[in-house]
């Protein structure tokens, strides 16, 4: 066993996007990809030396493989302690409380998310900092330049490691720790919520459905909903993890979970449903004969977290990406507490919440978390969800209808176009952005509008700037259009257009969302030129 140090050449697109580097398994697969970019992020943390790094991954496919690098390299670049999940998997809500819990200096979270897996599908490798949540932009820009010049990385060859069971074992003077974080995890969601009312409920004979989408969740939920919650076996399906997710795409939106939505809107619908993502930072939540919105779903947990015993005192603030609906905007200014608008991305919530200035923050792509980790965590969405049911004891569509009537709805869609073409894409932004400055003045299809920008953020705890998230062009009856190229995409651009319009609190609330959204969509087709440009008639995804 001994230290190497081997010589590479760099790549030039080793650059992490939202949420970390997301590539085909097979582009990840070339000569030292894995090792230049591990090598990178280790040269650009200083004070690494002796310190705990976490590792662990949604359990896709060269999930493994990577694994066994990552801690060979860890060995090699002077870290004093690794602890990695049992198998290698670690859902990311898990991997970012195991950080904070045992106090690591941070962690790699192997995931492409909801993205396919397979020998054919997707993997993605993310830093996560000592606070839990991913790594901020300054981090992530310091090890894409030094993925563009690096010429040698450092790993230990020789001697065995083995991940598969518990156990403690050294690399080269490295310790190394497997832990089952599904206990740690679960104490965690004791905490924050009230595991006996949730318990009666479901003794009242309330029923659920639960599929992990044969991703991570499956042992937490397992563990957790049936086993510590006292739900009938089989209230979690796809329980089981499967390195290519059974095939499927483990995305929890109407179009990927389908089976899930037709269940809960036919004749033999439980009460409850819910879904989650590969790697478990991501929820879906539908009611009997009610699917929520994950922009609407923010706002409501928001609006009835103080029923949950960990928020009982009330939130210090919301937070939301940009292009998720201001539904939680009007919870907010009605608690008078703090309302935070941040990039698309969850790296950009973690510096309020270090900050103690909000509590839960969510965004429209099915995410919803808090302060109790620093990454999106589908589960603890659905407890909270559960929690309040238990106490409120009355249906998903109830509790909607009357928040609804109370705040108002806000109609809400995202239509993505996945794969396009990226100069066509980027076509698509650059007219959208030359045209800005006229629209305010001239409005649009003799719509008045009262803003339209590319969006900037400046981050009020630490001063950064992140510019060019996405065209907002908001009308005066405060209905918005945002524009905004996916940075998780592997293939080709992904366009998303997300549409919202505000009915008052005594307007019509039953309305068909699309049809409820006509004039908008109508208005980003002609605003974008989108089919023209891109070739496509219609959008691949609409959620
Ligand atoms: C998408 C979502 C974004 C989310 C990101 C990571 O990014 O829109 O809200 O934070 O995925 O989620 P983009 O750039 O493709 O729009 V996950 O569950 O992949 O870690
Ligand atoms: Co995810």
């Amino acid at each position: 066993m001994s230290i190497k140090t081997l010589s590479t050449t760099p790549y030039d697109d080793q650059k992490p996007g939202t949420s970390g580097l997301r590539k085909r398994v097979t582009h990840f697969q070339q000569p030292h990809y894995v090792e230049n970019f591990i090598q990178s992020l280790f040269d650009c943390l200083p004070g690494k030396e002796g310190q705990t790094l976490v590792i662990g991954g949604d359990g896709r496919y060269f999930n493994d493989s990577v694994i066994e690098t990552a801690i060979r390299m860890a060995a090699a670049n002077g870290f004093g302690k690794v602890l990695v999940g049992r198998g290698g998997i670690l859902s990311t809500p898990a991997a970012s409380h195991i950080i904070r819990h045992y106090g690591a200096f941070g962690g790699i979270v192997l995931s492409a998310s909801h993205n396919p897996g397979g020998p054919d599908g997707d993997f993605g490798i993310k830093y996560n900092i000592g606070n839990g949540g991913p790594a901020p932009e300054r981090i992530t820009d310091a090890v894409y330049a030094r993925s563009r010049e690096i010429e040698r990385y450092h790993i230990v060859e020789g001697g065995t490691v083995d991940f598969s069971g518990p156990g403690a074992f050294a690399l080269d003077g490295m310790a190394i720790e497997v832990i089952d974080s599904i206990a740690d995890y679960a104490a965690l969601m004791e905490t924050l919520f009230d595991f006996d009312a949730i318990r009666s409920l479901f003794a009242s004979g309330f029923t659920m459905r639960f599929d992990a989408m044969h991703a991570v969740t499956g042992p937490y939920a397992r563990e957790i909903i049936e086993g510590r919650l006292g739900a009938p076996h089989g209230t979690v399906v796809n329980g089981v993890p499967l390195p290519d997710f059974g095939g499927a795409h483990p995305d929890p939106n109407l179009v990927h979970a389908k089976e899930l939505y037709d269940l809960l809107m036919g004749p033999d619908a439980p009460d409850f449903g819910a879904a989650s993502d590969g790697d478990g930072d991501r929820n879906l939540i539908i009611g009997r004969n009610r699917f929520v919105t994950p922009s609407d779903s923010l706002a409501l947990l928001a609006a009835n977290a103080h029923l949950a015993p960990g928020y009982k005192r009330g939130l210090a603030g919301i937070a939301r990406s940009m292009p998720t609906s201001a539904a939680a905007d009007r919870v907010a200014e009605k608690l008078g507490i703090e309302m935070h608008e941040t990039p698309t991305g969850w790296k950009y919530f973690g510096n309020l919440l270090d900050a103690g200035r909000v509590t839960i923050c969510g965004e429209e792509s099915a995410g919803t978390g808090s302060d109790h980790v620093r990454e999106k965590d589908g589960l603890w969405a659905v407890l909270l969800w559960l929690n309040i049911l238990a106490v409120r004891r009355q249906s998903v569509d109830a509790i909607v209808r009357e928040h609804w009537a109370t705040y108002g709805r806000n109609y809400y869609s995202r239509h993505d176009y996945e794969e396009v073409d990226a100069a066509a894409a980027n076509g698509v932004m650059d007219a959208l952005r030359a045209r800005l400055p006229r629209l305010e003045v001239e409005g649009f299809g003799g719509r008045a509008i009262a803003l339209a920008d590319d969006f900037a953020y400046t981050d009020p705890v630490d001063g950064s700037v992140a510019t060019g998230q996405g065209i907002r062009i908001g009308f005066a009856d405060g209905s918005r259009i945002v524009f905004r190229l996916s940075g998780t995409g592997t293939v080709g651009a992904t366009l998303r257009i997300y549409l919202e319009r505000f009915e008052p609190p005594h307007g019509r609330h039953d309305r068909d969302t699309q049809e409820a959204l006509a004039d908008l969509i109508g208005l980003a087709d002609a605003l974008s030129d989108i089919r023209q440009k891109t070739g496509r008639a219609a959008p691949t995804v609409i959620t």
